[in-house]
């Protein structure tokens, strides 16, 4: 027998400033539930942690913005985040919270522990202040253009345009999002890692997996992104980073002359998964540091990939000075799940919550679970859709799972009182199909085991395909007037899938494998002759398409129009309508009429377009300008499907030198408009006109 192994599983601590919504699912916690379910099913020894995030500015100002404390505002959220991961079978063995008396001090022995060593240098800075609001302001609050690629909107700490990290300090033009205004600078005093000591030992981790002269780590089972952007954080130089902030919300700095400061919300959240394994250990009768500190343990980070910095650098760091922890061996960070053509937004309310999906679709937590998983951004941003939603669930769970499940049942009912037939002579054929329980069982957990859930519930669905086949193939409704012998190898065989799909589909769907275990009566591995079967009932019932329209009509309803539409939102940067989005870049320097008839922009149309060859963000169109048929790259590729720009009229700027991008020789240049998350929109014209006519 193999021998079964020690793991921490940690899935990122959401903030506990609202609830969930389909985005947190997808992100991290599904694919950690699923990976945690396999590896229980194998008898491993897991400990899946997880809980609420509650410091950082973000929920001092929700407080501010709510007139409560910050103690409420993570209250509250605390026990809706946590039902919500209850509800929907994310099955943590704890949901701790970082406000925890356990966790303060957790946090504040780990500072202490690096100070007393020298770990941290202390520099007295200056630092961005809200006159109005008579505060620090914490990076995220401050936002301007970005120095190094000049996109406008980018954070204090990152530009998420070009994934540069960033201090506030160097943004150009600054402004402060609580006021709208200009911030000042101001003296104060702050401890800093200096990362920058830490780059040779990372970058060999990061790239080898060797640490310390010993194989850590396979990075071939690691992500390519995510190894892309801790390599590309390491080689554009770590620099020094404050792990205090002025705020009054937090762990205290455990040092004398320190009032008024705090722990940096991302230095003591990750410890947050040290104290939350604490507390399940002394819940459970464990030795926590089991889980922490034993090189036989691996220890896994399931996150978003705005989170991979934290998770591949800086925990690491920390973990590393402190001496003894262990390192993770993986960081599976997924990328982002859009809706409905757009970013998720929680200020605009573009979401689908979590707490609401249930009231409107009580008992379906398997049908978003399972939709969530085959469109799992596990390698690229991908997107949800209520339609795709209910295609989803009809074709597959309803038509091919559930059908396979019901006609099984219902034949054994019919024919034979509920009893699981004897399995008698088998074909050829049968035996197949017996055979495909094991490998696909097999193929599923390699594929869980190498991170690729979306392949490996693809995989599972093959088995249920395959009942459903069988059970076309033989018709045993027609041969049991004939053979009811073949008829009892059949829904022997028939029943014995049906069993194996409750037991492959555990880690994706544990309701309908539960359900469908009280169906067949039975948790074995195998269902023996004779065995009686209970009553069975739908598995899966089909979503109808009235309801899928109150979801989009819902969507559309209660969320505030996109900026660009205009009108009343609750976009917390400013009204649109009285010129003040402080993500706005500044005007560039004057330029006389002249200057501006030098431009020939003219409508033209898409007539075809592909993927550049070499290029992830380039699309290669073909486009008629009214006066030629020429060749354009775009840097559109992020945000446009080569399908979905054929057709469209767009304005161009012709007369623009070519130029080669990436080997292919650009004509031209299509003009785009940029919103303030960074999405990008064609500059078409509001009816159709002639390719070829001016745009002035
Ligand atoms: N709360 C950020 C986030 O939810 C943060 C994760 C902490 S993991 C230690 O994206
Ligand atoms: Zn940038």
């Amino acid at each position: 027998m193999k021998e079964k192994k020690r793991y921490t599983i940690t899935a990122a601590l959401p903030y506990a400033n609202g609830p969930l919504h389909l985005g947190h699912l997808a992100g991290a916690y599904l694919p950690a539930d699923i990976f945690v379910r396999y590896l229980k099913a194998k008898g491993n020894d897991v400990a899946f942690i997880c809980g609420s995030d509650e410091h950082g500015a973000a929920i001092t100002l929700r407080a501010k913005k709510e007139g409560c404390t910050p103690q409420e505002i993570v209250d509250k959220n605390h026990e809706i985040i946590k039902k919500s991961f209850s509800n929907f079978g994310i099955d943590f063995d704890i949901y701790h919270r970082t406000s925890s008396k356990l966790h303060h001090e957790t946090a504040s022995d780990f500072f202490k522990n690096l100070y007393e060593k020298g770990s941290f240098t202390q520099e007295t800075t200056e630092q961005f202040f809200d006159q109005e609001h008579q505060q620090f302001l914490a990076d995220r609050y401050v936002t301007g253009t970005c120095p190094k690629c000049n996109s406008a909107g980018a954070y204090g700490d990152q530009c998420e345009k070009c994934g540069s990290s960033l201090s506030p300090t160097d943004l150009i033009n600054p402004i402060s999002t609580l006021s709208g205004k200009t911030p000042v600078l101001k003296e104060t005093t702050h401890w800093f890692l200096p990362m920058n000591k830490h780059e040779k030992w990372l970058k060999t981790w990061i790239e080898t997996g060797v640490l310390d002269g010993k194989q850590q780590h396979n990075p071939s089972e690691w992500r390519k992104q995510v190894i892309g952007q801790c390599k590309s954080w390491i080689d554009n130089g770590l620099q020094p980073r404050s792990i205090t902030r002025d705020l009054d919300w937090g762990v205290k700095v455990p040092v004398d002359g320190a009032d008024g400061k705090v722990l940096y919300v991302w230095f003591d959240a990750p410890i947050g998964y040290i104290s939350a394994t604490k507390q399940w250990a002394a819940d459970n009768g464990k030795n926590w540091e089991d889980y922490w500190k034993d090189n036989n343990t691996q220890l896994i980070h399931f996150i978003g990939k705005d989170n991979i910095v934290f998770h591949g650098i800086i925990f690491p760091i920390i973990l590393k000075e402190h001496g003894d922890f262990i390192l993770p061996t993986n960081v599976p960070a997924n990328e982002f799940l859009n809706l409905e053509g757009d970013k998720i937004s929680t200020s605009r309310n573009w979401a689908v919550w979590l707490h609401e999906y249930l009231e409107d679709f009580p008992n379906k937590q398997d049908e978003l679970r399972y939709v969530l998983t085959s469109i799992a951004p596990e390698t690229k941003d991908s997107e949800f859709t209520w339609k795709d939603f209910q295609a989803r669930v009809n074709n597959e769970l309803v038509a091919i799972f559930g059908n396979f499940v019901n006609r099984s049942l219902v034949l054994t009912h019919k024919y034979f009182e509920g009893k699981v037939p004897s399995q008698g002579t088998l074909t050829e054929y049968d035996k197949e199909v017996l055979s495909s329980i094991t490998s696909t069982q097999h193929k599923v957990y390699e594929l869980i085991a190498t991170y690729r859930f979306r392949d490996a519930q693809t995989e599972a669905m093959t088995l249920a395909r395959l009942g459903n086949k069988y059970l076309a193939d033989t018709e045993p409704w027609k041969l049991i007037k004939t053979d009811e012998e073949r008829v009892k190898t059949i829904l022997n065989i028939s029943l014995q899938l049906c069993n194996a799909l409750s037991i492959i589909f555990e880690p994706f769907l544990p309701y309908t494998s539960k359900k469908l275990k009280g169906f067949l009566n039975s948790n074995a591995s195998e269902l023996n002759s004779g065995h009686q079967l209970n009553q069975p009932e739908l598995l899966f019932e089909k979503i109808e398409d009235e309801a899928i329209e109150a979801q989009i009509e819902k969507l559309k309803k209660i969320s505030s129009p996109a900026p660009s539409k205009g009108g009343e939102t609750t976009f917390p940067l400013g009204r649109v309508g009285d010129g003040t989005n402080p993500k706005a870049k500044p005007m560039k320097d004057e330029i006389t009429f002249d200057d501006f008839i030098k431009m020939d922009i003219r409508v033209a149309t898409i007539l075809a377009a592909e993927k550049h060859p070499d290029a992830d963000k380039l699309l290669k169109l073909t486009v008629d300008t009214g006066i030629d048929v020429r060749t354009v790259v775009s840097g559109i590729a992020e945000h446009y499907k080569p399908e979905d720009v054929v057709g469209k009229q767009v304005s161009m700027l012709v007369n623009l030198a070519p130029r080669k991008i990436r080997g292919i020789e650009s004509k031209g240049m299509i003009l785009m408009a940029e919103n303030n998350e960074g999405s990008l929109a064609f500059i078409s014209p509001e009816k159709a006109m002639d390719n070829g006519g001016e745009v002035r």
